[in-house]
């Protein structure tokens, strides 16, 4: 078994219909350990480090429009597999297409919404993982 941590954000559109608890809910339910959480108004500069990745392509700056809309629920999860475990948690980025039994899949909108109001982020690598939490939980 592989004891790791990953970084998970309800973001502001999960934080404004109030399903953070919901989504940390089945975090919680599937075994995973919840080993920080905090509400954070994150700041454009967190943001442009985020998503570097992302840099220049179209939904680039709408996203981080959005991110900058309201608050954010900053997560650090811990157990065996969480990094792929909660992606798979997640389902795929466009809620549209996420199946059924995901928390995009369950409870994301499909009415004409961008893709980014897709509830969460999680990591997708060890890497990014580590990278992001010094983003999210700089004091750590
Ligand atoms: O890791 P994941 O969140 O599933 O998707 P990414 O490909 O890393 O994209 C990050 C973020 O960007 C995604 O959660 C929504 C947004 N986005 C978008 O608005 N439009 C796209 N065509 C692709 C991604
Ligand atoms: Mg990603």
């Amino acid at each position: 078994s592989t004891i790791e941590r990953t970084l998970i954000l309800v973001k502001p559109d999960g934080v404004r219909r109030g399903l953070s608890g919901e989504i940390l809910r089945r975090v919680e339910a599937k075994g995973y350990t919840l080993a920080a959480v905090e509400l954070v108004h994150a700041t454009p500069d967190q943001l442009a480090t985020h998503y570097a990745e992302h840099e220049g392509k179209p939904f680039y700056a709408p996203l981080v429009d959005f991110m900058l809309s309201g608050p954010t629920l900053a997560v650090i999860a811990e157990g065996d597999g969480v990094i792929a475990g909660f992606r798979s948690l997640a389902g795929a980025t466009d809620p549209t297409a996420a199946a059924p039994g995901t928390i995009r899949g369950d409870l994301g909108r499909d009415w004409g919404l961008k893709v980014q109001q897709n509830l969460v982020h999680g990591s997708d690598s060890p890497e990014s993982a580590e990278r992001e939490i010094g983003i999210w939980f700089p004091q750590s």
